[in-house]
């Protein structure tokens, strides 16, 4: 019996944990970046000269606003290796499942230098100034019920949900960290967050950047418990019927 319990306590805990997720991959075009696996061990991954993404030790979410990982996970090794990208081409971030259908999903940027040879390797993320490039909140519906970009980006026969989003064409070209965030809100006022970062390498004939510093944040820092749209309960009688949703964050620089 209690063999029988134990057992199938360990199964639900594997169902259960194996609920959360993150990016594995990256495309550009037709090419493909391995991203870090928590599954595998870590001496077979960290300083690999393929590796392009910062390392994150596990596919649980960071459940508060001032963690340290918040930024790019924990713990954020930083990879050797930058993804080649031309501004105003398509990122497009490769997840083997994702399961939470509520809350929004966001992408930023952060210069790492000036000089296009710079790299992003010595970045200390917490410090960097990230600006929002691209959001998917609520498309329609209500908030309990409706149709979120994270619901509708998954797909339910196996094949890998993908996010393409394209890096501003006007983008100064140089070494940026690319930060991709889930934020799931599924359970009451106790909102998860599943980021991951990988270094690129920009290329191109722009030279913008935003200017104002209202693009700008820090992570941690950019998120607070005393918004109501991070601290919410969506299915509350209060919410449910609720047909807006305001992303956090700063508002998104196109270019
Ligand atoms: C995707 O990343 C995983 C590790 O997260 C790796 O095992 C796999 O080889 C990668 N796939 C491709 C096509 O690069
Ligand atoms: C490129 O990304 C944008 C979102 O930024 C998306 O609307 C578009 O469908 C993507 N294009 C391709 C070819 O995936
Ligand atoms: C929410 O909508 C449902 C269906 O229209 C309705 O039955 C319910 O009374 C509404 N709840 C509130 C709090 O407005
Ligand atoms: C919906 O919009 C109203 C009016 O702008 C705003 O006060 C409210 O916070 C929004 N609701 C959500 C959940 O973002
Ligand atoms: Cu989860």
């Amino acid at each position: 019996m209690t063999r029988l319990l134990l057992l199938f306590l360990a199964v639900l805990n594997a169902r259960l944990s194996s609920a959360h997720g993150g990016l594995a991959n990256y495309t550009v075009g037709e090419t493909w970046y391995r991203g870090y696996d928590p599954d595998t061990p870590a001496e077979e991954q960290l300083g690999q000269p393929w590796m392009v993404q910062r390392s994150w030790a596990s596919i649980d979410p960071i459940f508060s606003v001032t963690d340290a990982g918040l930024a790019c996970n924990n713990p954020a090794v930083a990879p050797p290796s930058h993804i080649p990208i031309a501004a105003g081409d398509n990122l497009t971030a490769v997840y083997w499942y994702w399961l939470h259908p509520v809350g929004p999903m966001t992408v930023w940027l952060a210069a790492c230098g000036d000089a296009p040879d710079d790299s992003c390797e010595g970045a200390d993320v917490n410090a960097l100034s990230f600006f929002k490039v691209w959001e998917g909140g609520l498309l329609d519906g209500t908030l309990a019920e409706g149709n979120w970009y994270q619901k509708s980006f998954q797909h339910w026969d196996g094949s890998p949900d993908l996010w393409p989003v394209m890096i501003p064409a006007s983008l100064r070209p140089g070494a940026y960290v690319v930060r991709h965030e889930i934020m799931s809100l599924h359970i009451a006022n106790k909102p998860q967050f599943y980021p991951e970062c990988a270094h690129l390498t920009v290329t191109g004939t722009g030279d913008a950047l935003p200017t104002d510093e209202k693009y700008y944040a820090k992570f941690p820092g950019a998120y607070s418990m005393s918004d109501p749209s991070i601290n919410i309960d969506v299915y509350s009688d209060a919410m449910k019927n609720v047909t807006n949703y305001t992303i956090p964050g700063p508002p998104v620089w196109s270019g």
